[in-house]
């Protein structure tokens, strides 16, 4: 998938314009790094961690995180990232592929 390292280029360099603030951003990145390269992370996000930044796109609370929410979010950090690639990474969320990404799914991730 080309064009998903390309999105990752984008948020690295996002990161870096802010300073390592964008939490959200910095998760997304690494997700998608161990999901390419299938490379193991050295720091893995704790519970509570997750469970922040989990809220934090799901934003009404629900307990379920939808491709609006997660395009809402995305598009909001400052990431650069557009719609059509946030769709693109969703698929790399939704592991059973349910059109939601729940928290175990989410945790799964890391
Ligand atoms: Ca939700
Ligand atoms: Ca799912």
């Amino acid at each position: 998938m080309p064009s998903v390292r390309k999105v990752v280029d984008k948020i690295n360099k996002a990161c870096v314009e802010h300073n390592g603030k964008l939490k959200f951003v910095e998760f997304l990145a690494v997700v998608i790094e161990k999901r390419l390269e299938k490379v193991d992370i050295l720091n893995p996000m704790q519970n509570e961690e997750l469970q922040e930044i989990f809220d934090m796109i799901d934003v009404d609370h629900d307990g379920s995180i939808t491709r609006d929410e997660l395009v809402k979010v995305a598009s909001g950090s400052g990431s650069g990232i557009d719609e059509k690639e946030v769709l693109e990474l969703f698929s790399l969320f939704d592991t059973n592929g349910d059109g939601v990404v729940n928290f175990d799914e989410f945790k799964a991730l890391m």
